[in-house]
C-alpha cells in the first residue's frame, strides 16, 4: 500500500479570516491522503479547551469527521496553539505529536518541528516561551475566566506583532546552526518544519552529507499542503481562495 502523507503548518485559524477557514474544510472533505501532519499554529489563538465557541466547535467536528472517514490526524503546538490540551485532542481525534518528532517518508527519517525553537536569536521570545511552557503558568492561567485568558491572549499577540515588526530579518528567520545540531541530535537529513512563514527548500551539507530543511508556508492569501507519497515524490498542493467568499 502505498501511503501518502500531507504536512500544513500556519493556518492561523481564526473566526475573522472564514476564507482561510472554508479552504482547510474543504481540503478536509477530501484530502486524498492517509495521514496529515499538523505541524502548528493552526490556530490563531487557543485559549484552553473549554473555550467551545461554536467556531472552535466546527473545527473540531470537522477534524473529528475526517477522522472517522480513516484520515490520521497528528497534532503538534505551535506557539500560538500551545495550549492545545487532552479534551481538544480527543474530540477531535487527533494524536499529539511532541515539539521534535522523527517519522519516516519514503524510507528516509525526517524531523518534523513547528520552528519557533529554531530561532535562537529571538532571546526575547524564548524567554517568554519557557515561561509560557511552565505547567504551573498554565495551570494558573487555564484557571482564570475565559474572558481574562481572551485579554491577555490579545495583550501577548499586540506585544508580539510589535516586537516582530521592529526585529532585524535575520532574527526572525531560524539560526542555521541550531538547525544543524537538532537535525544531528536525531541523526536525520531531512527536516520539515513551519513558523517563519519564509516557505522554502534549503539544501545544505551537514556532516559531510547532503541534507535538506523544507519550510512549510503560512496560509495568508492561499492554503499550501505538502504531500510527499511512498516513492520520494514530493508535491506542492496550493488552494486558492474562493474571490466569492471575501474576509
Ligand atoms: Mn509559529
Amino acid at each position: 500500500m502505498t501511503i501518502k502523507q500531507a504536512f500544513i503548518s500556519d493556518l492561523h485559524l481564526e473566526e475573522s479570516r472564514p476564507d482561510i477557514t472554508k479552504l482547510f474544510l474543504d481540503f478536509l472533505k477530501q484530502p486524498k491522503v492517509d495521514e496529515l501532519y499538523i505541524l502548528g499554529d493552526f490556530f490563531e489563538v487557543w485559549i484552553g479547551d473549554d473555550n467551545l465557541t461554536p467556531f472552535n466547535q466546527q473545527i473540531i467536528a470537522a477534524l473529528h469527521a475526517a477522522t472517522q472517514r480513516g484520515l490520521k490526524i497528528y497534532f503538534m503546538r505551535g506557539n500560538r496553539d500551545f495550549l492545545v490540551g487532552k479534551k481538544f485532542l480527543r474530540a477531535a481525534g487527533c494524536e499529539l505529536l511532541p515539539d521534535e518528532y522523527v517519522i519516516t517518508i519514503a524510507g528516509k527519517p525526517t524531523l518534523l518541528m513547528h520552528g519557533d525553537t529554531l530561532c535562537t536569536a529571538d532571546k526575547a521570545y524564548l524567554k517568554f516561551r519557557k515561561k509560557a511552557r511552565c505547567w504551573l503558568v498554565q495551570k494558573i492561567f487555564l484557571l482564570k475566566s475565559l474572558e481574562t485568558r481572551r485579554e491577555i491572549a490579545q495583550r501577548h499577540r499586540d506585544a508580539s506583532k510589535s516586537h516582530t515588526s521592529t526585529m532585524p530579518d535575520y532574527i526572525m528567520d531560524v539560526t542555521q546552526a541550531e538547525v544543524e545540531r537538532v537535525m544531528s541530535k536525531h541523526h536525520v537529513f531531512d527536516l520539515i518544519h513551519g513558523h517563519t512563514h519564509r516557505p522554502n527548500v534549503h539544501e545544505f551539507q551537514m556532516n559531510g552529507q547532503a541534507a535538506k530543511r523544507t519550510v512549510l508556508a503560512a496560509w495568508h492569501e492561499q492554503g499550501s499542503v505538502l504531500i510527499c507519497d511512498a516513492n520520494g515524490k514530493r508535491e506542492l498542493l496550493t488552494l486558492e481562495m474562493d474571490i466569492n467568499n471575501n474576509r
